[in-house]
């Protein structure tokens, strides 16, 4: 069989660079769209002349020009998106119908991976303001694309690790506390942490498995199933060194909202849902949906001691 031809949108993002990585590896011809508002970003412009040194080719559209959208979609049998969902980055996932749009047109797409990665928003419905807006809209790309019989399939891929584990789970900062460390709670919720090159790995391997059509996929690698105390005590081992714990009560956490900026309260939402409900670990898997490293039991996915020591 044929490699599936893999396209890339939103590629230079931090997902989606290794969403491209991971599609070279396994050897699909990969397509990645360059966009001319690309302007005088030079390290995007240099990040995707790498992919192309790498095998990668470039396709010139932007979100805005439909034929060239449909003319870069009818080059793949594959289409992954990775728009921006974070709001202290360029969060735009509305785009997305525009994609969407373009896959219908083209006809030609065998599947479609909106740009998910995260929580899984059909259990979000009764998520916190302001927090809840990127959980709504990935719903509302979902239905585009369901209306459309698009064949699909979404990645809830947990916490990515470079976001939550080095910092221990703080906010605000993505390097490891020196003194002291603020505790959701009692610090016994679990999370699943997901280094994020193995996120683009997973999303790969499950383009063309029928087990994963029109089905979501969770990543849940069981050694990294750990509560906050649990990751708190694994760097305290490898840095020989014990912190201070100081306990955040859940109302006090989320009283916290309130003096401070948009993406602030996204984020405290995101963390009181994570931390404190355990959205992400008190659920079974049903029939709609698959677990990624049962799927790929093959894939050596990184433990989080291992992700840690590079911040030693
Ligand atoms: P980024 O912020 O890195 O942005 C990704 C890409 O979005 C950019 O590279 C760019 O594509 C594209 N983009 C941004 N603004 C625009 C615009 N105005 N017009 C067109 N394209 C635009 O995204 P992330 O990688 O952080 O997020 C991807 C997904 O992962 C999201 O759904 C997010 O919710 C999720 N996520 C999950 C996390 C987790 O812990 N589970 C953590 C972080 C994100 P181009 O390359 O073409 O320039
Ligand atoms: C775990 O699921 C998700 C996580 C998701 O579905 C969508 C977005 C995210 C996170 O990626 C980075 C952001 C966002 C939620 O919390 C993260 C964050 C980290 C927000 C505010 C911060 O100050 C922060 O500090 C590390």
């Amino acid at each position: 069989m044929e490699e599936s031809r893999v396209l890339v949108v939103g590629g230079t993002g931090f997902v989606g660079r290794r969403i491209v990585a991971a599609s070279l590896a396994a050897g699909h011809p990969t397509y990645v769209l360059l966009r001319p508002e690309i302007g005088l970003d030079i390290d995007k412009l240099q990040m995707l002349l790498a992919f192309k040194a790498r095998g990668a080719r470039l396709l010139e559209a932007s979100l805005d020009d439909h034929d060239g959208l449909v003319a870069a979609v009818r080059q793949a049998d594959v289409v992954v998106s990775a728009m921006s969902g974070v709001h202290f980055r360029s969060h735009n996932l509305m785009l997305q119908l525009k994609l969407v749009e373009a896959i219908k047109d083209a006809g030609n797409v065998k599947r479609f991976l909106p740009s998910e990665f995260g929580m899984d928003p059909s259990r979000m419905g009764d998520a916190l303001e302001p927090g809840r807006i990127s959980f709504d809209e990935k719903m509302v790309i979902r239905r585009a694309i369901e209306d459309a019989n698009i064949p699909h399939t979404y990645v809830s891929a947990n916490c990515f690790a470079a976001y939550f584990c080095p910092n221990l789970c703080q906010m605000k900062t993505l390097l490891p506390p020196k003194e002291r460390v603020g505790v959701y709670g009692d610090g016994n919720v679990k999370v699943f942490f997901v280094d994020e090159n193995d996120v683009g790995t997973y999303a790969i391997k499950s383009i063309d498995d029928p087990r994963t059509l029109n089905k979501t996929i969770y990543i849940r690698p069981q050694d990294n199933c750990l509560t906050q105390n649990e990751l708190i005590s694994k760097w305290e081992t490898l840095t020989g060194k014990s912190l201070e714990k100081f306990h955040i009560p859940g109302d006090e956490f989320l009283a916290s909202m309130k003096d401070l900026d948009f993406a602030s309260q996204v984020g405290i939402g995101h963390y009181y849902h994570i931390f404190y409900e355990g959205c992400l670990a008190n659920f079974e898997i049903g029939d709609n949906g698959a677990e990624a490293t049962q799927l790929y039991p093959e894939v050596q996915y990184t433990r989080m001691d291992e992700y840690l020591k590079r911040y030693i």
